[in-house]
């Protein structure tokens, strides 16, 4: 057979064992070796029925993505997979771990199957940009109904083994052996002479207004995107068209959807994630970690480090915050526990992890402390000459600061090598990001520790070099900085923000700043002595603070936030801008939307690029997933340098020149690199 795909002899039953590190995706070799196995199993006559099994960690969890862009190899999987459903003898699936994409089609093509119990099954492919393109959209209907299979493939998450017995897409659940369980299943149809299809059953015909609820919930929350769309048309046709002619324009949208630059930008994000946070150095393990702050951040940093099964001491030593950040852990929990999400067992043991105390002295048995006090820099320096002194030797020092100089907060320790930058998002237990900031003498081991435990949170680590800001909020900057000036000369927030969300952002930059709260960046801005010599920098942000108008947390600031309802514009905000503009000599003027998403978003890629002119970002990807992941960038668009790189970087350089006419070269001037790649023909992205 193959060294990816072996046949083995089981009673008389033929084993049809996948065994293609690390997923078992099916690549070229897999399918030829899918073929050559069945070929062989039909020919052997002492063989009545085959079972598909995998070795390793996972059924097979889709077809091989790094063929894409590659000429096909035959078998082509959707023709395979119909060989597999024609077969001449009973063929059962044995699932384990996560049988997704091209995976769970084959599961689909074969005539019965069998999962373990914390098995998952799933379509993902609208989530890299595809629908499923081997006969998902027309096979998974018949076996769960047209509903549940628009649910499946248009939001595109998996569902559990159970679920999938429920629905009827797994015959069995394998309590004890999965192979036996299999084996058995597969004898046993063989014996009774009849199997069934999937191709030959009838789809259960659908109550049209529920199917249209269901369709338009998940088109509605994939905004901007092109696959949904082509997944539910592909999926509807199985209630119309035989089952050939179902399967040919699943084919002809999937190849629609392989073309198209949101699948491509989709596919650079799924390999770019996985890419982040390479370093050398040795993660050491941690067991227990302190944390200390028990604010907003402190106790999502908690939540994240508990939930990932890591024992905490959360420590505060002001004991009225530390109270209120235990009772926001302690209502998290519940919460989860009220929504059925948690057993009360799972909650006791997870409180059972945490300890909270006023006295940083309780970190001395801590392998890691991470900090997230005020983002003050003389507050986490005193901190961090405590921590020096009653942790072990031993011990990592991590500071959350969002933008304060690392380097002065390691200087306040013996220890610089063991202190790193962890740069959690808010909320901190939710948001996948975290930027792990190398300082002037972080160790390489230090940088590994950090990065192993984002991974095992469950995050995105992405290495940045220490500079104000980093990379994620120093991009913020350049990209805040045109929408406070946009206001100045005409736009008002709600449109600025429109426009925005219109092209992809999952939020406008001024509804984000009302949420995050505008006083946390005006104090940062006055602390601040590296500010551009600028009167009209951010100078709308800070009228409104100035004016009380903080955000959410005072009921109004860019927006007004009434008790019940969506956020609201106020023509009182107009009139302060009107009123900054006066004052600053800024002729208002109607503002384009045009003009509105070309000025915030070329700014992002052009500080991206001077960023990573600068060494403080290591890679065009690595902005990228920065800023699908902190920033809510559309992740159909690839990330900002993704998105430049696909309109090419003259066009990106002249724009920006264009655009600097009007807004002087201050903020302006293209990125040398830009440039330089222009000039020569490359791009950021080979
Ligand atoms: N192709 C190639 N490599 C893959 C892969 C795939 N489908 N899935 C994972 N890998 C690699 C990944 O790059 C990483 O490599 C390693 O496996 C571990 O992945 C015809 C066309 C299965 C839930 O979308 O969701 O089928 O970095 O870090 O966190 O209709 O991987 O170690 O070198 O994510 O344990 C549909 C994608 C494809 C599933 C495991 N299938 N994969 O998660 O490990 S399209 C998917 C996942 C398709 C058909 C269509 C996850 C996982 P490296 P990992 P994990």
């Amino acid at each position: 057979m193959s060294d990816v795909v072996s046949l083995i002899i089981d009673g008389d039953v033929g084993v049809i064992k996948i065994d293609n590190p690390p997923v078992n995706a099916t690549s070229a070799a897999v399918r030829q070796g899918l073929l050559q196995g069945l070929e062989a199993l039909e020919q052997a006559p002492k063989l009545s029925a085959g079972v598909i099994i995998c070795a390793g960690r996972t059924f097979v969890a889709g077809a091989d993505l790094k063929e894409f862009g590659r000429p096909p190899q035959l078998p082509r999987l959707p023709e395979l997979l119909d060989r597999f459903e024609r077969a001449s003898k009973p063929l059962v699936a044995a699932i384990h771990g996560t049988a997704l994409g091209g995976g769970l089609e084959l599961a689909l093509a074969c005539h019965a199957r069998v999962a373990q119990p914390g098995a998952r099954l799933g379509l993902p492919e609208v989530k890299l940009g595809l629908i499923p393109g081997a006969g998902g959209t027309q096979r998974l209907p018949r076996l769960v109904g047209l509903e549940r299979a628009l649910a499946m493939v248009l939001g595109g998450e998996p569902v559990s083994a159970m679920e999938a017995v429920e629905a009827g897409l797994v015959d069995e659940l394998a309590e004890q052996d999965l192979l036996e369980a299999a084996v058995k299943l597969a004898s046993s149809l063989a014996r009774a002479g009849r199997w069934r299809r999937t191709g030959d059953l009838a789809v259960p015909t659908p109550d049209a207004g529920e199917l249209d609820k269901v369709a338009g919930r998940l088109l509605a929350r994939a905004r901007g995107q092109h696959a949904p769309a082509r997944a539910r048309d592909a999926v509807l046709a199985a209630a119309s068209l035989p089952l050939g002619e179902g399967l040919a324009l699943e084919r002809k949208l999937f190849e629609e959807c392989r073309t198209d630059a949101q699948s491509a930008a989709l596919r650079h994000l799924f390999f770019a994630e996985r890419a982040t946070g390479k370093v050398e150095g040795l993660a050491a393990p941690l067991n227990k970690v302190a944390v200390v702050g028990a604010g907003t951040m402190g106790s999502g940093i908690t939540i994240a480090l508990l939930d990932a099964g890591i024992e905490v001491v959360l420590i505060d030593t002001d004991a009225d915050s530390l109270e209120r950040g235990a009772a926001r852990l302690r209502t998290h929990y519940q919460g989860l526990v009220d929504k059925g999400r948690l057993g009360a067992a799972q909650q006791q043991a997870l409180l059972a992890r945490l300890v909270v105390a006023t006295d940083p002295r309780e970190a001395a048995a801590a392998e890691l402390v991470i900090e997230a006090v005020f983002e003050d820099l003389s507050i986490k320096q005193a901190l961090f000459a405590t921590l020096d002194e009653v942790t072990a030797a031993s011990a990592w020092l991590a500071t959350n600061t969002s933008y304060l100089d690392v380097d002065a907060i390691a200087s306040a320790t013996q220890r610089p090598d063991r202190v790193l930058g962890l740069h959690f998002f808010s909320p901190a237990n939710v948001m996948k990001l975290v930027e792990v900031v190398r300082a002037r003498h972080t160790s390489s081991d230090a940088l590994a520790t950090g990065v192993a435990l984002a991974r095992r949170l469950a995050k995105i680590p992405v290495v940045v070099s220490n500079a104000t800001g980093f990379v994620g909020n120093r991009m913020l900057q350049a990209y805040g900085r045109e929408n406070q000036q946009l206001l100045l000369e005409g736009a008002t927030p709600w449109q600025v923000d429109a426009a925005l969300e219109s092209w992809g952002m999952a939020m406008g930059p001024n509804a984000v700043l009302d949420l995050a709260g505008m006083d946390i960046g005006y104090r940062a801005r006055r602390a601040r002595t590296d500010l551009p010599d600028d009167p009209s920098f951010f100078r709308v942000a800070d009228a409104l603070v100035e004016q009380g108008r903080l955000g959410r947390k005072s009921g109004r600031g860019n927006y007004l936030y009434p008790a019940e309802g969506p956020r609201q514009p106020d023509p009182e905000v107009v009139q302060l801008i009107e009123a900054e503009a006066r004052r600053l000599g800024i002729e208002r003027r109607v503002v384009a939307e045009t003009e509105i998403v070309e000025r915030c978003i070329l700014a992002l890629v052009n500080e991206g690029a001077r960023l990573l002119e600068a060494g403080v970002a290591g890679s065009p990807a690595d902005i990228d997933v920065i800023w699908v992941n902190g920033y809510g960038f559309p992740r159909f668009r690839g990330g900002p340098m993704w998105y430049a790189a696909q309109r090419g970087l003259t066009e990106v350089v002249a724009e920006t020149r264009r655009i600097g006419k009007t807004q002087g070269a201050l903020y302006w001037t293209p990125a040398s690199l830009l440039v330089r790649l222009a000039q020569s023909g490359e791009n950021l992205y080979p």
